[in-house]
């Protein structure tokens, strides 16, 4: 047994709870890491807000970095000592794993999120002897120490600054991977970013590495915008000074746009980012609202061979994307220090409402 030391969420709507906690040591296939840091990402609030369901009281956390301490058998990846970030889970033979598609696992949602267990649905941490739910994404990071899947990590080089990396298993995953998987715009197309929080901003930097023609920035947050601009936006729309299909029509000379992401997870948003698509134009879908939301939509507008697709976490296959986006920071063409903004684990509360109120794109852990 592992004590370590645990935010916990007790009930649906209940604050973060720091707890001492004790997680078992490394079974086959698993990792015990140190944790270094850990993003905090709308999903995490999203399940605390009861909106997603896991077991509670438990451990959230999904996007973590640190180094491993011990390994269970048969694990070949990592070896204690080094640095890892931490992503989803995986089974690794179902078709999708296999086609390299891990995010649309046959097992995704129950290894990921629901259970809150392994998937022989043993509990992985515990709390005064009860169980609590843990193996969230196959990690549950918002912890000191986590027991992770294999599966889940993927190791970095020894010099890799896991306090400004640790959100990349989800976030900037989900933003570089939906414009270079899923979009994969053309040379001279257009681009529309719904949202510029850490998965709009991520999928700015992405579009900025390709010779698209226009990327739009639309966002509530001035501040947001500002650096939207900064890394790659060539136009910002601030929602609440400017009619937003107006503007983009306007924008693309009444064309609309070729593909469009909506990160808010706010039909209304999605419903204008679908009307504004340009004829054959895609949407991609990246917010998760609650459970059982929905929007309607022009029926007849799409009929100009308009495409929505949902997006798990950019599409990626983290072993192959985490590296290369670790790279790319290191040549310096992803500074995610400018969205980055560090709080102790005590501090996820405040961490929270920051993100809400916009006062930090990318709240993160360090531990
Ligand atoms: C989530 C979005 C909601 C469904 C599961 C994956 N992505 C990242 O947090
Ligand atoms: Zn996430």
């Amino acid at each position: 047994m592992i004590t370590t030391t645990a935010a916990i969420v007790e009930e649906p709507g209940a604050p973060f709870t720091v707890r001492e906690v004790s997680l078992e040591e490394p079974r086959a296939g698993e990792v015990l890491v140190r944790m270094v840091a850990a993003g905090l990402c709308h999903t995490d609030l999203t399940v605390r807000a009861g909106g997603i369901p896991f077991r509670l009281p438990g451990i959230l956390g999904h996007e973590g970095a640190g180094v491993v301490e011990r390994v269970g058998a048969g694990v070949t990846k990592v070896r204690p000592g080094d640095k890892v970030l931490l992503s989803f889970t995986s089974c690794g033979h179902c078709g999708a794993c296999r086609g390299g598609h891990p995010a649309y696992c046959d097992s995704w949602l129950p290894s990921n999120l629901i259970n809150g267990t392994r998937d022989d649905g043993s509990p992985t941490a515990h709390r005064d002897g009860d169980p609590v739910g843990g193996h969230f994404f196959g990690q549950s990071s918002f912890a000191r120490h986590a027991l992770a899947d294999e599966r889940s990590t993927v190791r970095v080089d020894q010099d890799a600054p896991l306090e400004i990396l640790a959100p990349l298993g989800c976030g900037v995953q989900t933003g570089f991977g939906t414009v270079w998987n899923i979009l994969g715009p053309a040379p001279g197309s257009t681009l529309a970013v719904f949202g510029a929080g850490a998965v709009g901003l991520a999928a700015i930097m992405a579009a900025t590495e390709l010779p698209l023609k226009a990327v739009f920035a639309i966002d509530r947050v001035p501040a947001r915008l500002d650096l939207a601009t900064e890394l790659g936006a060539t136009h910002t729309i601030d929602v609440g000074w400017v009619d937003t299909a107006k503007t983009l029509l306007e924008l693309t000379h009444g064309r609309g746009v070729d593909h469009a992401i909506d990160t808010t997870g706010n039909p209304g948003v999605l419903r204008t980012a679908v009307d504004t698509l340009a004829a054959r134009g895609t949407c991609a879908v990246v917010g998760a609202p609650p459970a059982g939301t929905e929007v309607s939509l022009d029926v007849q507008g799409l009929l100009t061979g308009k495409k929505i697709v949902g997006v798990t976490l950019g599409d990626g296959e983290p072993e192959t994307l985490l590296p290369q986006l670790v790279d790319l920071h290191r040549r310096g063409r992803l500074p995610l220090e400018k969205l980055v903004r560090h709080y102790p684990l005590e501090g996820l509360d405040q961490a929270a409402d920051d993100m809400h109120q916009g006062r930090t794109i990318k709240p993160v852990v360090w531990f």
